[in-house]
């Protein structure tokens, strides 16, 4: 069912505090941890507890937590003292997303360049 946990999803196992992850922020339907591979001084993940694959999928099914997503990006931000910075969704392979489970990245702490790469 949309928004179950699927076992065979790595962020659904950080949700359920099966698999580790550097947590800096928290709310009830949200989890905030740093990327592991960190591209940024400032690299933040920012999940929905529920799984949804992609941002639009989330939108669709239950856009009050797309917006806890993108309120949760902001927070991250100002908990971070950052007041520059980037949100990122990627959608599908050939965009970049390696984990379907919907993550806004928050990158921040250096010069972003655009177009991004
Ligand atoms: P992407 O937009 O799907 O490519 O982003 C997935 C991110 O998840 C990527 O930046 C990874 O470094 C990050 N990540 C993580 O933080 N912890 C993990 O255990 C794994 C991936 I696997």
């Amino acid at each position: 069912m949309a928004g179950e946990p699927q076992a065979d999803c790595l962020f659904c196992k950080i949700v359920a505090g099966e698999v580790p992850a550097t947590v800096v922020r928290q709310t009830e339907t949200t989890v905030a941890f740093r990327d592991i591979n960190p591209q940024a001084p400032t690299h933040v993940l920012v999940i929905p507890k529920a799984h949804y694959p992609n941002a639009a999928a989330l939108a669709a099914a239950e856009p009050r937590l797309a917006a806890d997503l993108l309120r949760e990006a902001g927070e991250v931000a100002a908990q971070e003292k950052v007041d520059a910075y980037r949100t990122v969704l990627n959608t599908g392979s050939g965009a970049g997303q390696t984990v379907f489970h919907v993550h806004a990245h928050v990158l921040a702490g250096r010069g972003l360049e655009w177009p991004p790469g």
